[in-house]
């Protein structure tokens, strides 16, 4: 860790995008990526500097510890949640203030649960490798069908024409809601570089959120370039919180409450789920 922060300095990181606390960050393989990201670039660019938004926690709920959250979002007035790994993948529904699952399904056992959105009345949810996708009625959460797409699925939104999915790379692709075909691909880059490992989605105010899979960041995407245009650092997020964590644990979670405008993020099996609000960080000369 040391050298890659003697890197990192030498590099000029700390600059280009103002990160708080390099040491105790623990968010190495956002680190790492952005390094890479920056070894490749031209010295010129280095110059160049992404506006960086830190995070007020607004109100702190209680979030199940057991739920390897994969999709979340915020409609109705409840969250709608999404939850990994074989055999304990779930849809879920889920009181904002208490973290009471208010309703829940299994995902049949073979398949490893990953992001959700809502279009209309229904639940769209995603598989990992299986390239399988379900179809759930809102209210009852009834299975109603099932859908396929090539390579894998991680995160899902949708904006009025869409729903947008993430494979962890760094192409998000475009679906038509109502054939479940793909209409288009998105390339998203920071600094004129891919940003790989894209994973949770939120469509907020014209803009794709992505948590990056394994770090403590969360991209601003201009949904037209792909262009990253600014990151928000929840670096020491959950620690803040009076919470450890272990190494799968990781941020992975954004849901945005259009009507109230209230942002929410909450990680893999963490206990909390945080409403924030984002204040830009100063950009130092
Ligand atoms: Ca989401």
């Amino acid at each position: 860790m040391q050298a890659l922060i003697t890197l990192l300095t030498r590099l000029n990181l700390r600059r280009l995008l103002d990160l708080r606390s390099l040491k105790s960050a623990p968010c190495g393989m956002a680190l790492t990526l952005l390094c890479a990201m920056l070894l490749a670039l031209p010295a010129q660019a280095q110059r160049v500097r992404l506006p960086v938004f830190d995070a007020v926690v607004v109100n702190s709920y209680p979030h199940d510890p057991e739920a390897f959250t994969q999709g979340l979002l915020f409609r109705d007035g409840v969250l709608f949640e999404s939850t990994g790994l074989h055999g304990r993948s779930t849809i879920r529904k889920v009181a904002l203030e208490s973290g009471k699952v208010l309703q829940k399904v299994d995902i049949p056992q073979q398949y490893f649960g990953e992001g959700m959105t809502a279009w209309k009345d229904e639940l769209y949810s995603l598989t990992w490798q299986s390239q399988t996708g379900f179809v759930w009625d809102l209210k009852t959460f009834k299975l109603k069908r099932q859908f396929n797409y090539s390579g894998e699925g991680w995160g899902l939104t949708h904006n009025d024409q869409h729903l947008i999915l993430s494979d962890g790379t760094a192409t998000l692709r475009f679906f038509d809601p109502s054939t479940l075909k793909e209409v288009k691909r998105l390339q998203v880059t920071a600094l004129g570089r891919p940003v790989e490992q894209l994973n949770e989605l939120e469509w907020v105010e014209g803009q794709i959120y992505a948590n990056v899979w394994k770090s403590e960041l969360i991209l601003r995407i201009d949904p037209n370039s792909g262009q990253v245009h600014s990151v928000i650092d929840l670096s020491g997020l959950l620690q803040t919180a009076g919470v450890g964590r272990g190494s799968e644990d990781v941020l992975n979670g954004i849901a945005y409450d259009a009507a109230k405008k209230r942002l929410f993020v909450t990680g893999k099996l963490w206990p909390k789920l945080f409403e924030i609000r984002l204040v830009a960080r100063p950009m130092t000369p």
